[in-house]
């Protein structure tokens, strides 16, 4: 499995590659599942759907990954509060998150573990299963502004002005997802990527306690109980912070997004994974030619990941992919 024997450091003939967001609203087989199921949450809680979606874009295009079909929000979904997927984000009120229950919440979750049984059972080995979870900080901006919204201001005011309850509340989404990843774990992932996809919004001063510490906790966590167990770590919108995380996170490689020339990435101690843009597939042509090309030159041989810097846009049309996995294919 070349993925996981680029995150182990092993020998490799070529790149890995898989996108950020495969499964979904570009591939036409997605939407007319998707068409059965009344809500996106109900596709994610029906495990043998789940599970053809989630191998769809392998199907399709021979992705070296499959990645879990679910969603970050699941965690808040799973403590309690109620999530709407419809045009955009729309929460319920925060639940009592400090009387966690393991138990009631592992059972909420039941279905997407059974998913991750079921791809695992048919992927026999030949690839594996990538599991994931939100950063504690994207998914409680989440739990607190309701609903998605440019820069979470009301979610930001509070972590900044009642320090202590964002605290406690961090606490608490810590333990809830390293519960959730060790079930995948057992479930049969063999990867696990942290999306700290809104990292972009933590100042300098808070990018310690806010980011670093709680993916720290994750990982040291999963690695607890599954020693030398392979983590990618997605900080969008913080590269400045990557020297600093790398190096105090024990993460296994980083996933990169498109503000990073990966020329200059190099000098980072792990693996690298991204960074494409993913409006540059969206466009195509010579322009999406010519940055394959540029990532295939400057990458590090031997530990490095394609993939984009953030997932892949809905309206991408699927013969970009597919000239994608040509080029990458014959070059790298
Ligand atoms: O109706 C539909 O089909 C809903 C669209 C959709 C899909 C297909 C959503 C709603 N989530 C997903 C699946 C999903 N989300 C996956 C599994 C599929 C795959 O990767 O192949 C994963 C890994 C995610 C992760 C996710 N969800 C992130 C982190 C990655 C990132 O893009 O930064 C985030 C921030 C979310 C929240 C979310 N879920 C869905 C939407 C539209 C959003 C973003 C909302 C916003 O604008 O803030």
């Amino acid at each position: 499995m070349i993925l996981l024997d680029v995150l182990k450091g092993k020998e490799k003939q070529r790149i890995p590659i898989w996108l950020m967001r495969q499964a979904g609203r570009y591939l036409p087989e997605y939407r007319a599942l998707r068409k059965s199921f009344p809500t996106f949450l109900d596709l994610v809680l029906e495990p043998e759907a789940a599970a053809e979606v989630t191998l769809q874009p392998i199907k399709r295009f021979g992705f070296d990954a499959a990645i879990l079909f679910a969603d970050i929000l699941i965690v808040p979904y799973a403590l309690g509060q109620s999530v709407v997927f419809d045009n955009g984000i729309h929460m319920g009120p925060l639940p009592d998150v400090l009387a966690f229950d393991k138990d009631s919440f592992l059972e909420r979750l039941s279905p997407v573990l059974s998913t991750a049984r079921r791809v695992t059972n048919t992927l026999a080995g030949e690839k594996p299963l990538i599991g994931f979870a939100g950063g504690p900080f994207t998914v409680l901006c989440y739990m607190l502004e309701g609903q998605s919204m440019k820069g979470f201001p009301r979610a930001r005011q509070f972590a900044f002005t009642q320090e202590k309850k964002f605290q406690q509340l961090m606490d608490v989404i810590v333990e809830a997802t390293l519960h959730y990843l060790l079930a995948q774990i057992e479930a049969g992932v063999s990867v696990i990527q942290l999306f700290e996809s809104w990292a972009e919004l933590v100042p300098w001063q808070k990018q310690d306690v806010w980011v670093v510490r709680p993916l720290r906790r994750l990982i040291e966590g999963i690695r607890e109980v599954y020693p030398n167990f392979p983590i990618i770590s997605f900080l969008r919108g913080s590269s400045s912070l990557l020297p600093t995380y790398v190096k105090e996170s024990g993460t296994t490689a980083v996933s990169l997004d498109s503000t990073y020339d990966l020329a200059q990435a190099q000098s980072l101690p792990c693996i690298l994974q991204g960074n494409l843009d993913p409006g540059i597939l969206l466009a195509g042509g010579n322009c999406l030619d010519d940055a394959i090309e540029h990532i295939l030159r400057n990458c590090p041989r031997g530990r490095f990941i394609f993939n984009l810097g953030h997932g892949i846009l809905p309206e991408t049309p699927f013969a970009h992919v597919e000239r994608l996995m040509m080029l990458v294919k014959r070059l790298a």
